[in-house]
């Protein structure tokens, strides 16, 4: 028997779950749809039941254990706290890890019994990616009817990327958001069913997979990757100055003091987006959702990878956002801007919560960019053109990029061996009223620091037009250009439209491109004298 109910307690109201293996659910599951595949093998699981976690100050404050084993209670607090502080848990950190616990742990586990394996039965020798795999094929009902059927089922069928996208993919963007992925789900579609806002503490299951996911939603950023900061700022340059010093070498550039005119720098708060945009859908990851609603669903998040609204088409929609801001001058030449309606996707409104970000990447069609923040903070870290970041590994057509599942996975596993890389990275945060510069072709990774919100806008100049139309032009180009649904004729179309507003202008800087290449491979005088391998002089009679 499955149950929710209210016991009295002196102290307070006590919702208990009571979970009995025998249950009609799990036996309907037993006989009906796992079709023998599953062992009911830890069937009298002894839960400790922890009550009120949201947060693990309040938890330790709070918690009542059920089976009351208040010694061990209290070590598991200890615990707990210890690790919160040694890992810089976030202070809203859930403690809903069900107990999971990194795969190592259990070589102090006397006993070495991982109840991942004893509940999943015969499923247990596939790799938590593949058990996950599965359960994703499942509908909600099933996947809540299946985390009854044993400790390890519990864990793998609460985990909330499941939930996230059985939400995402039944509600798009029309849900409202409950704390968690599962409760939203189950408040979309049984609105009248109990749901426990905390997680059930299983003892002794051991999964890295599961473990990194729920660190990786949970960890604070560490101040030791905020502290580097080795970009160039400049405040008040001219263009010129702009262009000879940063985008001719093609160099990034932190530039402040040139949002002072933008009236979205003072008016871009909640209340106004709220109020200017209503009902009003923006693209939100894979989905549409109203403002209001989005930022119901980022005050409350903590996942690996929040929904971040990146939007391309928002003073489309918005007329008066586009209003409120104006190119910086130093990017006003926009060469794309002569294919009218047919140009790609070029301008952004990017809000999200502190966590969300952009993975390691290269900007589309090889264009410059700037970003600016008007609210909230970003840490970037840009990698030249030359140089992969580690852990990023791009298909050999570049058309394609894996890299690790989240941002914060990059730094704790990969951040470490930048400070040995062949070029140590460009790294700084971007603050409100401040705009970085990104060259083209620099591989860039960004993730706010607290809720934030930016414009970014990627351009053509004529720094970089050849560049541009060589991009266009490859074989590839089908797989490579992106915000445009013409990607196999956007060459001839931008190249024809260049020739018909500025003639002469391709042929001309083609050529400078061409003296600029010979320029860079021309070894120096000490090059053309020294032999650079021996590091000795060469001589000739
Ligand atoms: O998340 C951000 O603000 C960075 C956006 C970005 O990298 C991009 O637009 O290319």
């Amino acid at each position: 028997m499955l149950c929710f109910m209210e016991k009295k307690s002196t102290q307070m109201q006590v919702p208990i779950w009571i979970i009995d293996q025998q249950s009609r659910l799990a036996n309907a599951f037993r006989q009906g749809t796992s079709r023998g595949a599953v062992e009911m093998s830890d069937e009298h699981a002894e839960l400790q039941i922890l009550l009120s976690v949201k947060n693990l100050k309040a938890l330790a404050a709070q918690t009542i254990l059920l089976n009351f084993n208040n010694a061990g209670f209290q070590e598991l607090v200890i615990q707990a706290a210890k690790t919160k502080e040694k890992k810089c848990l976030k202070s809203s950190a859930q403690s809903d890890s069900y107990g999971v616990q990194p795969l190592g742990n259990l070589y102090f586990n006397p006993s070495s019994h991982n109840s991942r394996n004893t509940g999943l039965g015969n499923l247990q020798t596939l790799t938590d990616e593949l058990v996950l795999d599965i359960l994703g094929l499942l509908e909600g009902t099933h996947l809540g009817i299946l985390s009854t059927v044993s400790k390890g089922f519990y864990i793998f069928c609460n985990h909330e990327p499941l939930w996230r996208n059985l939400v995402l993919e039944t509600c798009k963007g029309g849900f409202l958001f409950k704390g968690c992925w599962r409760s939203t789900f189950v408040g979309a579609y049984r609105p009248s069913f109990p749901v426990l806002s905390f997680g059930l503490k299983v003892r002794d299951f051991y999964s890295d997979y599961l473990f990194q996911s729920w660190l990786c939603a949970n960890l604070e950023m560490k101040p030791e990757w905020l502290e580097r900061d080795n970009i160039v700022r400049r405040k008040g340059i001219s263009l010129d100055e702009f262009v000879m010093d940063f985008e001719e070498p093609n160099k990034p550039v932190l530039l402040e003091g040139c949002l002072e005119n933008w009236p979205g720098l003072e008016k871009w708060n909640r209340d106004y987006l709220i109020e200017k945009c209503g009902d009003v859908k923006f693209s939100v990851g894979p989905v549409e959702m109203k403002l209001e609603d989005y930022f119901k669903y980022s005050d409350q998040v903590r996942e690996e990878r929040p929904l971040y609204l990146f939007d391309p088409k928002f003073a489309e929609k918005i007329p008066q956002l586009g209003k409120d801001y104006d190119v910086p001058m130093y990017f006003n030449e926009d060469l794309f801007s002569v294919l009218g309606n047919e140009r790609p996707d070029y301008r952004w409104i990017i809000i999200g919560p502190a966590g969300s970000g952009s993975s390691f990447h290269i900007d589309p069609n090889s264009t410059s960019a700037w970003n600016a923040v008007t609210k909230g903070s970003k840490k970037w870290i840009l990698f030249p053109p030359d140089v992969v970041p580690p852990g990023v590994h791009p298909s050999p057509d570049g058309a394609e990029v894996a890299s690790p599942v989240s941002i914060i996975e990059w730094f704790m596993n990969f951040y470490n061996a930048t400070k040995n890389w062949k070029k140590r990275p460009i790294e700084c945060v971007c603050k409100a009223g401040e705009v970085i510069f990104v060259p083209n072709g620099w591989w860039h990774l960004v993730i706010n620091l607290e809720d934030s919100i930016a414009i970014t806008q990627n351009f053509v100049s004529r720094r970089n037009l050849v560049n541009v139309l060589e991009f266009l032009k490859k074989p590839n180009a089908c797989t490579l250009v992106s915000g445009t649904s013409d990607r196999v004729n956007l060459h001839d179309k931008f190249k024809n439209a260049i020739e018909a507003h500025l003639p002469g202008t391709i042929d001309e800087l083609t050529l400078k491109d061409e003296e600029k290449k010979a320029q860079q491979n021309k070894p120096s005088f000490w090059e053309s004298v020294t032999d650079s391998n021996a590091g000795v002089f060469r001589f000739s009679f």
